[in-house]
């Protein structure tokens, strides 16, 4: 028997949910046309008006927004409502032009809330639970989300965010957490930490995880679940359309069931923009219906998967998505990090480096590893160790404040990174993220 947090929305009808979704976006439509002048010039290029949208099936005609947009409109273009009315931002690590920042008016972050209680609740959540969750508080989203999510549901919740493994194992152990929320790369470190420390799986509370942020692949849901003793659940979600729990896996775990009385939900071709047929693997592209803060309109994730309205056994109706299957852009995602190559290429130039240079990123224990080499610039040259570490060192700060992580900076000799006939090979990515 499954556990809903919103049983009547969880299972409607296909027809309830259209009725829903129908009332939304013709409301949703008109006030972003109304209060959002950069969304309302791409309507007007497009010669499209509010009134041409009287259903779901009119989404198609809207104009698409994607990370460029949210670029240029930075940091209030695509603000729905009076500052007033918000009463929070959250944002993606990184900083100048990739960083998002999406607002929220307390009944965005209710709807979030709740949408995170549906994924605790569909991994057998319930207020006895002890929620644990290690997933990093402040900016991004996954700790506040889920933190909001577990309130709603009424469990214990313990605020750790991410890091600090030897608390995090102690209170997991004394407090008996029995649901862990964190990154899968992180759980599968604190199970590996566990066994370390001399503990088996059947020593801890634990019943469920729910992970994500990052892809994972089913091995890795197998070794977790192993070694931590518990049943594995994805969760997915990106700052643009408010964070964690747009999609959620229930208890066949075949799939993440999308809120689709929040988010609409389209397969696209990323050349053409074409929508695809339910089954169709393409680019999701997802309208909020009823945000108020950041009511982004056909946002291109740039997450490559495939939707499915197969019959779920757990009961609820709601269209499924496979995890990501890759991306249409050249976004890494290194320990729960959205990295671009072309923030690093900045920090590359604007530190007085020539744009040789290769990024290999890898997994050992369960971490991802980052490594930049970097040419010198022949000026720049010195054989001596003080002096390099000192230009490593900096550079690796410099990184850090571009990214939110640290690579390891490796500088080597110039014209010693094998260059390219075609088109660079700038990323070498070694983790096996996809099934
Ligand atoms: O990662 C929100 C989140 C927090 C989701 C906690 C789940 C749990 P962003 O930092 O904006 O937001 O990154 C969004 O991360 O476009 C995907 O490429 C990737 N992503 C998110 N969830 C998953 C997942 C959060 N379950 C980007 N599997 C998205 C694979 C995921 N990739």
């Amino acid at each position: 028997m499954s556990n809903y947090y919103q049983k009547e929305i969880e299972t409607a009808s296909r027809e309830e949910i259209l009725k829903i979704q129908n009332e939304k976006i013709v409301k949703q439509v008109k006030h972003v046309y109304e209060n959002v002048p950069y969304y309302r010039n791409l309507m007007d290029k497009k010669g499209v008006k509010p009134e041409d949208i009287q259903s779901v099936d009119d989404i198609k005609k809207l104009p698409f927004l994607s990370k460029d947009d949210l670029r240029e409109a930075y940091p209030y273009g695509l603000l729905g409502t009076d500052l007033k009315n918000c009463v929070r931002i959250q944002s993606t690590s990184g900083t100048t032009g990739k960083r998002v920042v999406a607002f929220y008016t307390q009944h965005d972050v209710d709807i979030w809330e709740e949408c995170c209680a549906r994924a605790i609740m569909a991994a057998g959540g319930t207020n006895e639970d002890v929620c644990q969750i290690s997933y990093g508080y402040g900016l991004f989203t996954g700790g506040p989300g889920l933190n909001g999510g577990s309130h709603k549901v009424g469990c214990l919740t313990l605020p750790m965010s991410s890091g600090n493994t030897d608390r995090q194992l102690q209170f997991m152990m004394d407090l008996g957490a029995t649901i862990l929320c964190c990154t899968p790369s992180y759980a599968a470190y604190l199970g590996e930490s566990l066994a370390e420390r001399g503990y088996k799986p059947e020593d801890n509370k634990l019943k469920a995880g729910i992970f994500g942020a990052e892809p994972w692949t089913e091995e890795m849901r197998k070794s977790i679940e192993k070694s931590l003793g518990i049943k594995a659940y994805d969760i997915y979600g990106l700052t643009e359309t408010s964070g964690p729990g747009v999609s959620f896996e229930c208890e066949e775990q075949t799939g993440m069931h999308i809120n689709e009385d929040h988010f609409y939900a389209e397969i696209i071709d990323p050349k053409t923009g074409e929508v695809l047929p339910e089954g169709t693997k393409g680019e999701l592209v997802f309208t909020s219906l009823d945000k108020e803060g950041f009511p982004l309109l056909r946002y291109r994730t740039k997450d490559i998967c495939i939707l499915s309205r197969k019959k779920c056994s757990c009961g609820r109706t709601h269209v499924k998505m496979t995890k990501p299957l890759g991306r249409s852009d050249d976004m890494m995602i290194i320990r729960g990090v959205n990295v671009f190559p072309s923030q690093i290429e900045a920090v590359l130039l604007k530190e007085g480096y020539t744009p040789n240079y290769q990024i290999v990123v890898d997994r050992a224990n369960n971490t991802d590893t980052f490594d930049i080499y970097v040419e010198f610039a022949p000026e720049q040259f010195s054989d001596k160790i003080a002096d390099v570490q000192a230009r490593e060192k900096a550079l690796n700060a410099a990184m850090r404040s571009m990214l939110g992580i640290g690579p390891k900076i490796h500088l080597v000799a110039p014209k010693t990174i094998t260059r390219s006939e075609g088109k660079a090979v700038r990323v070498i990515d070694k983790r096996k993220l996809h099934d």
